[in-house]
């Protein structure tokens, strides 16, 4: 990208970005909910469709001159469908595509399908669910009546048994399935008969591993769910935002939600960008990049137990490595700030029955979306996982660590950042 007139205008910003550009070119990024969009998906996002307010929906708008609006969000509603749900269950769909991101979109499920006060199911911030999936400092903790599940001790796998005993006893009115620090297959199958049995409402929030399903490398929550929420900027590489995909019975309860219920005007630049990366993810080319990230993520905690670090539930079959270094000696603050300083960019994280704090939990997540795009395979991540051991285990030899930051940069650098010269 070129940033000539930033750079005219505001020369603090362009510096920042510019900045910003070494960092992401120089730098390993394994944050697992990071990606680098496509030029296209970029373009979109940074074209005049954001001069646009458009509140309401296709056809039923607030404003005048929508008449292009209208035909990017029916093309992005369409795409998405096309994208997720098998062509013959697609009439028995609707989708929302103006969340603003995947916090919004899951609070929007939860208002517009609940009442305040009703009793809902998610899993524990500290055993992989998310902050809106019940958490008490967040909305929805405070807004609605949760009980959370979490994994099991012995595998740290989810424990399905408990969900169920956990639905039969609370009769909760909805059970999100979904996680964001969960290294392993979910078992939409199961959430739903569990859903089923006891007449709640399944919402599956797939936020991470959305490009995974789309590309065919995780089981697919259609059309076994009621609701499917999902991030569109992880694993499916898409501009920030998210959607909402539901049962059409639920269509109009989740419109309102969205508009006039929780947001304004939605970021029609943002949506279009939405499109583009929908028709991206159909390509046969994504489907590899997909079957990559888990042949890259397999080999890397594979090497990352070899070297000796202790994996959560054993091994990863996503996008996705969760490492618990209690026995390392090294916090997980500690950690990020180590490997940070050398070029690898992952996060602190609480471990299954963390007994640390999540400011400065016991674990690092880190995953291989960003850096697959990138074309790097199983033999760099092998590399990556020996350059992590040397970073922490000479966290006091400031040689050693020299080295490990020029290995870091003179690798990321054979691989470019779409958009970064
Ligand atoms: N911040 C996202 C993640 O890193 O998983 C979840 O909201």
């Amino acid at each position: 990208m070129q940033y000539q007139n930033i750079k005219k205008i505001d020369p603090q910003i362009y510096k920042i970005i510019k900045a910003e550009e070494k960092r992401q070119k120089e730098g390993l990024e394994l944050i697992p909910s990071e990606n680098y969009t496509s030029l296209a998906v970029l373009e979109t996002m940074g074209s005049i469709l954001t001069n646009k307010y458009s509140e309401g929906y296709p056809r039923k708008r607030y404003y005048g001159g929508q008449e292009n609006i209208d035909d990017m969000e029916e093309l992005a509603q369409k795409r998405a469908l096309d994208l997720f749900v098998p062509k013959r269950s697609q009439k028995n769909w609707y989708v929302n595509i103006q969340p603003y991101s995947g916090s919004p979109a899951n609070i929007a499920v939860l208002f517009g399908l609940l009442k305040f006060g009703d009793r809902v199911m998610g899993m524990k911030l500290d055993q992989g669910g998310h902050l809106t999936h019940g958490h008490p400092v967040n909305f929805s903790g405070r807004a609605y009546k949760f009980f959370q599940y979490g994994v099991r001790k012995d595998n740290q796998t989810v424990d399905y048994d408990a969900i169920e005993a956990i639905a039969k006893k609370v009769k909760p009115k909805l059970i999100i399935s979904g996680a964001t620090a969960y290294p392993r297959i979910i078992d939409f199958k199961k959430f739903q008969a569990i859903a089923k049995k006891v007449g709640a409402i399944h919402l599956a929030d797939i936020s991470h591993i959305a490009g995974l399903v789309a590309g065919d490398v995780h089981p697919s929550p259609f059309p076994f769910t009621d609701v499917v929420t999902t991030t569109t900027h992880k694993t499916l590489r898409g501009p920030r935002g998210a959607i909402i995909m539901c049962q059409k019975k639920y269509a109009s309860q989740i419109d309102k939600a969205v508009f006039p219920g929780l947001q304004g005007g939605p970021h029609d630049h943002i949506n279009a960008a939405k499109a583009v990366c929908f028709s991206e993810a159909q390509k046969a080319n994504f489907a590899k990049y997909a079957a990559q990230i888990v042949k890259n993520s397999r080999a890397f905690a594979r090497e990352l137990t070899k070297l000796g670090f202790d994996l959560v539930s054993g091994g990863s079959d996503n996008h996705l490595i969760l490492i618990d270094l209690t026995n390392s000696g090294i916090p997980g603050k500690e950690a990020q700030q180590i490997l940070d300083d050398v070029g690898m960019t992952l996060n602190k994280n609480t471990v299954p029955f963390d007994k640390r704090s999540p400011f400065d939990p016991s674990g690092i997540r880190l995953g291989t979306p960003a850096l697959t795009t990138r074309g790097m395979k199983e033999k760099e991540f092998v590399l990556i996982a020996q350059l992590m051991k040397r970073a922490l285990k000479g966290r006091n030899d400031q040689n050693e660590l020299k080295k490990v930051t020029r290995l870091v940069k003179n690798l990321a650098v054979k691989f470019p950042v779409p958009g970064i010269k």
